[in-house]
């Protein structure tokens, strides 16, 4: 216990009797602005009497000078590729000074886009809210310079009302659809996105957005109209109509494909669709049909898509026959005691022999329907007058007409 007690007395005399220490070790810290010109005062050390500097490891964009002591910017800095500078200042009497150098942001650079043109698609029943991730532009400043404050849309044509926005979330950027697609009516749209950053003033910078809606098979076929009503004239492999429904979709979700439904009517099964090179698809009749007095059939127009879409059609078709006989002449004698004209001895020029008419099983003659001697009368011994629909065969040259016995 004795030898512990003076011990401990000793090391106390022995600090008592030192000399106090005068090495040091402080750290400085001070903050320049990355746009500082080259030679900006930034920084000045307080001398301490009877003390030297000199800088022990320096740094090539700041200098010291050990006699005024000053810190000077030397070169261009920029906070984006170094972000503080570290210095070792020592003096004499030995002491340590570290030096912290912090560069601080200016907002010189403008927000980035990784790619100048961006392809997106969307298919056409996206719903408003719909977002689908794009690239959105980085900054390399700090704080509120380096963050993406809002980013803006807009067309690059006049007339576009654009149904879209573009949203942050987090780390991600999306387009979001804010209005009805429809491909239908407009399949791309080219905006031009700007991203603007925080800083003050903020800097933007913009890139492509090239929209493109994708077809889905949202429209079935159209034939214009739900029934429709042929005429035939009961020739065998007649065309009879040349299907024309239509199709506003893209691809295979616009290729159709007809088909006659089976059991769409009576008599149905005497039809068939070809297909030919110059008119496409063809209604025809086969060599059997026969429609007394109509057949009904239904054909079905189908488009390729997946799933597909169909419409029906109802066909109708009615017997109309065409100019098919040729037309009947009917003839009464005056007088009518014989089935053939007779010219008696007194009869004058202008009698009338025979009343002409004219009939047609195809229907009524029109109006261009004539009628006229075609031979046997080199004599002219008779006249035929035609006024309106009645035609009249007259006696014109009495002396020319050969007597004959009819016995
Ligand atoms: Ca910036
Ligand atoms: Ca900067
Ligand atoms: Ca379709
Ligand atoms: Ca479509």
């Amino acid at each position: 216990m004795t030898i512990r007690i003076s011990l401990l007395n000793i090391f106390i005399v022995l600090l008592l009797s030192t000399p106090s220490i005068q090495f040091t070790e402080e750290t400085i810290k001070f903050a320049v602005s990355e746009d500082a010109p080259i030679n900006t005062v930034i920084e000045k050390l307080t001398p301490l009497p009877g003390f030297s500097y000199r800088l022990s490891r320096g740094n090539s964009k700041i200098r010291f000078d050990d006699q005024t002591l000053e810190f000077t910017s030397s070169a261009p800095l920029d906070r984006e590729s170094e972000n503080a500078i570290d210095m070792l200042v020592i003096t004499s009497p030995p002491s340590i000074i570290h030096v912290l150098v912090d560069i601080l942001d200016v907002n010189d650079n403008s927000p980035k886009f990784p790619i100048d043109v961006q392809k997106i698609e969307i298919p056409e029943t996206a719903p408003i809210g719909f977002r689908t991730q794009i690239l959105g532009a980085t900054d390399p400043d700090n704080g509120a310079n380096g963050t993406i404050g809002e980013y803006s849309l807009v067309g690059t044509t006049v007339d576009t009302e654009t149904p879209f926005r573009v949203v942050q979330f987090e780390d991600f950027v999306f387009l979001e659809v804010t209005g009805k697609l429809d491909r239908e009516q407009r399949e791309i749209y080219e905006m031009r996105m700007t991203a603007k950053d925080q800083g003050t003033p903020p800097l933007s910078s913009s890139s492509l957005l090239n929209i493109r809606i994708l077809d889905i098979n949202d429209n079935p076929p159209d034939f214009g109209t739900r029934t429709l009503r042929l005429h035939w004239n009961g020739l065998p492999y007649a065309h009879l109509f040349q299907l024309n429904a239509t199709d506003p979709d893209s691809g295979e979700n616009s290729r159709l494909t007809y088909r006659i439904l089976p059991g769409g009517g009576p008599n149905a099964n005497g039809f068939e669709i070809i297909r030919t090179a110059e008119q496409g698809d063809i209604l025809v009749t086969q060599n059997s049909t026969s429609c007394i007095p109509r057949c009904e059939l239904v054909i079905e127009a189908r488009d390729s898509g997946t799933p597909s879409l169909a419409t029906t059609l109802n066909v109708e078709v009615v017997m109309e026959y065409g100019n098919e006989h040729e037309p009947n002449i009917n003839i009464r004698f005056y007088p009518s005691d014989y089935p053939f004209i007779v010219v008696q001895p007194e009869d004058v020029n202008g009698k009338t022999l025979a009343i002409l008419s004219l009939t047609d099983p195809d229907g009524p003659l029109g109006e261009n329907a004539t009628i006229r001697i075609e031979n046997g009368n080199e004599k002219s011994i008779f006249s035929l007058i035609s006024r309106q629909s009645i035609n009249i065969l007259t006696l014109r040259n009495q002396e020319s007409a050969e007597k004959e016995n009819t016995n």
